[in-house]
């Protein structure tokens, strides 16, 4: 196996029409989750992918499962809850700039979650670990389910994956959201924050300045995302920066950070530079919010090739 991801996965109720969701009377029924979508973004380009969760015993868990598989995405280690059920959350389209999202997850069958589900021979299999903010912040089994996965995957030599992903709606407050944040970036190989993220953590400073806080933390790589603008990428070594790539419009930002993460994982895997790798986590990441939906932007290995034209040689 290439990665293994560990989160929650929910039904995502979208409008039809825009504009405030009290108005809004008719929706179409899709599947979102920041690790879920990552892992589908690197099994439509060709990896090998597991998703370690828990559903609830109804109707939508099954649906989740069931679209994972179709996806080609290792669900063997996926459980289910008897006495909670599976996460729900509507997306409002204010603008195609502004997209709100209403969570209905509190108590659902993913914040559940704990260490007894982290199997140590499931995550040894797997070269990179990939986890995110969102799941410490469901509750305090999910904190220590996502401890459990570092421990395991730095006992087994993994490179572990860290995208903030930061849920303030997750969070009890902004203090705790940076203590548990900076825990984990402490203990990653590689961090994937926005720029705001970024600031969030250590306060206004330039990317420079921000790559340094993670580097001296303890990162080997970081990723700084400036949305339409590019991707600052950060070692010991190097450093540089990608422009995005443009998009005619946008249609629906969400999941644009998990189809980067996608890409720039899947440029590692194929050991390619760091900034072709960072390159082609841009053109996943560009291509996600040209579709309506978390993860049905997310293209196959020759889309990609046929987006970022005429520099096609750059990211094969
Ligand atoms: O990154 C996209 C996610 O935000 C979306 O799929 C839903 O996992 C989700 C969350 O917690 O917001």
């Amino acid at each position: 196996m290439d990665v293994v991801t560990l989160g929650e996965t929910m039904v995502l109720f979208t409008p039809e029409s825009s504009g405030l969701l009290r108005y809004a009377n008719t929706f179409s029924k899709k599947i979102g989750g920041a690790e879920s979508n990552f892992a589908i973004g690197l099994s439509r380009l060709g990896y090998q992918t597991g998703w370690i969760s828990k559903v609830g015993n109804d109707e939508f868990g099954k649906a989740i499962l069931s679209f994972l598989k179709g996806e080609c995405v290792d669900v063997s280690h996926v459980h289910t809850d008897e006495s909670a059920p599976t996460g729900i959350y509507f997306k409002e389209f204010r603008n195609s700039a502004n997209v709100r999202v209403q969570y209905y997850r509190s108590g659902s069958a993913a914040s559940k979650m704990a260490p007894s589900d982290i199997d140590e021979n499931y995550i040894a299999k797997a070269k990179y670990l990939h986890i995110t903010g969102i799941t410490p912040a469901l509750s305090t089994s999910c904190y220590q389910a996502i401890k459990e996965a570092i421990r395991i995957a730095k006992s087994k030599d993994l490179q572990v994956v860290f995208d903030p992903n930061l849920r303030e709606k997750l969070w009890p407050s902004k203090e705790k959201a940076q203590q548990v944040m900076l825990e984990i970036a402490a203990e990653a190989d590689i961090i994937l924050p926005g720029l705001s993220e970024a600031t969030y953590l250590f306060g206004e400073k330039g990317p420079d300045q921000l790559a340094k806080c993670f580097l001296d933390l303890g990162a080997e790589t970081v990723i700084l995302k400036a949305g339409k603008e590019g991707t600052y990428y950060y070692t010991a070594e190097q450093s540089g920066f990608v422009e995005s790539f443009s998009v005619d419009q946008v249609v629906d930002p969400v999941g644009a950070g998990d189809g980067f993460a996608a890409g720039f994982i899947s440029g590692l895997l194929d050991e390619l530079p760091l900034m072709k790798a960072v390159k082609r986590g841009n053109a996943v990441g560009a291509m996600v919010t040209m579709v309506n939906g978390d993860v049905e932007g997310l293209p196959e290995k020759d889309e990609i090739e046929h987006f970022i034209q005429p520099n096609k040689e750059d990211v094969s």
